[in-house]
This record gives C-alpha cells, sequence and structure tokens, in this order.
C-alpha cells in the first residue's frame, strides 16, 4: 500500500514537473536572437527600454538549442531609414517610402561600428550563422528573412530549411519591430514560430507592441514565456 502510494506521488510530481517546462527545443529547432547589438541597449543609439535584461534570459536558454541564428542590424551611413537623411524629417516621424510607410529612426547601428556590435555578454556557443540586414541603402529590414520592399530574400528560410529545422524561437530586440517581423515571416515560411515574450524587449511607439502582438497571435505565432522552455 505504502509502495503504491510513492509510486502515485512520484507519477504525479514527474507529471507536475513535465507540465512545468513542456517546451523541448530538439535537434528541428532554431533559436534566432535578433539584434541584440549595443546601438538597442542602454548606452546605444537607439536604446531599448530595459533592453539588456534580455541577455541573461537568453544566455540561459542558449545551452536548450543545438541550432542558433543570430541577426544584426547593418544599416550604411545615411541609410534610408534615417531621419537625418530626411530633410525637415525628426526620429520617430514616418514618411513614405516605395515599400511602404517607414518610420524614421535615429542613426543607428552603422555597419562596422561598436555600436553596431553584439552585445558583449551575450554567450551563444552553438550560434552558427549572422544574418545582417538593412544594408541595403534605400530598404529598411526589421525582419531577418525578408526586406521591407517584401520582395528581397535574406536566405534565412532556405538555410533553415536545407538544415531540417521545422521550428523556430525568436527572442531580442525590439518585440514590436524587428521580433515581430521576424516571427511573422516565419510563419509565412511555414515555421511553428514562438516569440519568448520575457526574451525581448518593445519600443512601443504609439501603440506598435498592442499592434505587433495582435498581428502576431492572428497568424498563429504562441507567445510564450521562458519558463516554459526546458533548459539543461
Ligand atoms: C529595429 C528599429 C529600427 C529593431 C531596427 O531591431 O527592432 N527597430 N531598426
Ligand atoms: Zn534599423
Amino acid at each position: 500500500m505504502k509502495i503504491i502510494l510513492i509510486a502515485l506521488l512520484l507519477c504525479l510530481s514527474a507529471a507536475t514537473h513535465a507540465a512545468d517546462k513542456p517546451i523541448v527545443a530538439g535537434s528541428k529547432a532554431a533559436l534566432i536572437v535578433v539584434d541584440v547589438q549595443n546601438c538597442f541597449v542602454e548606452g546605444g543609439t537607439l536604446p531599448v527600454k530595459d533592453g539588456m535584461a534580455v541577455v541573461p534570459v537568453i544566455n540561459k536558454l542558449a545551452p536548450a538549442f543545438e541550432n542558433i541564428v543570430v541577426t544584426q542590424d547593418w544599416h550604411t551611413p545615411g541609410h534610408a531609414s534615417f531621419a537625418s537623411s530626411h530633410a525637415g524629417k525628426k526620429p520617430f516621424e514616418t514618411t513614405a517610402m516605395p515599400y511602404g510607410t517607414q518610420v524614421l529612426w535615429p542613426d543607428h547601428c552603422v555597419q562596422g561600428t561598436p555600436d553596431a556590435a553584439l552585445v558583449k555578454a551575450l554567450t551563444l556557443p552553438t550560434a552558427q550563422l549572422i544574418i545582417r540586414k538593412g544594408f541595403h541603402k534605400d530598404v529598411d529590414s526589421y525582419s531577418a528573412f525578408e526586406e521591407a520592399d517584401h520582395k528581397t530574400s535574406t536566405g534565412l528560410a532556405a538555410y533553415l530549411k536545407a538544415r531540417g529545422i521545422r521550428t523556430v524561437f525568436v527572442v531580442g530586440l525590439a518585440t514590436d519591430f524587428c521580433v515581430a517581423w521576424t516571427a511573422m515571416d516565419a510563419r509565412k515560411a511555414g515555421f511553428e514560430t514562438f516569440v519568448i515574450e520575457d526574451a525581448a524587449r518593445a519600443i512601443d511607439l504609439n501603440g506598435s507592441l498592442a499592434a505587433a502582438m495582435g498581428s502576431m497571435k492572428k497568424a498563429g505565432v504562441k507567445v510564450i514565456e521562458s519558463s516554459a522552455v526546458s533548459t539543461p
């Protein structure tokens, strides 16, 4: 009787534990670490509030992933997404571009500058690929998959498919711009897609965070907390 009870208790605690961390990344999953660069954290040119807080969360998640892709916002000097490139425009205003409405940003993440470097404390032992984006002077690219013209591919979907990846977990900066656009395009390319909310931070410009959350949910992106992912 006693033994049966103990066995039952053990089973129950194992079940509870599995329910605690139900998501195992596995070999067919990739972590996409979006734009965790000096430009987007405190002291950078386009700091995201509390941006540095994503670093320990991502570092803790990293050992759960055999496959990690990193992205870098990598603009030319005088890039079309910079307010300074448009006479009479100020940062955070918008302008019409041939591919649609463009938010204008402070000059940020210029190629090869310390500002554009990855945050030094980021520790990603299995990172295999760095996708740089936004390097065409006249086109922005929030998404790691496709530039804002919705025509130019970065090659990331083909790369992931060639590596047998079926599921992606998107983290980094900023939740409502590059993370959201990357997650939406991942869905469009047919990947099961998670955004790990506490491993991302938002800019939240004129309700952009709520809008991005709504669009992501509609597209079938699953928004989870890092505690749901099983880590070693
Ligand atoms: C980003 C604004 C401009 C981002 C990049 O990484 O979310 N946001 N460029
Ligand atoms: Zn940018």
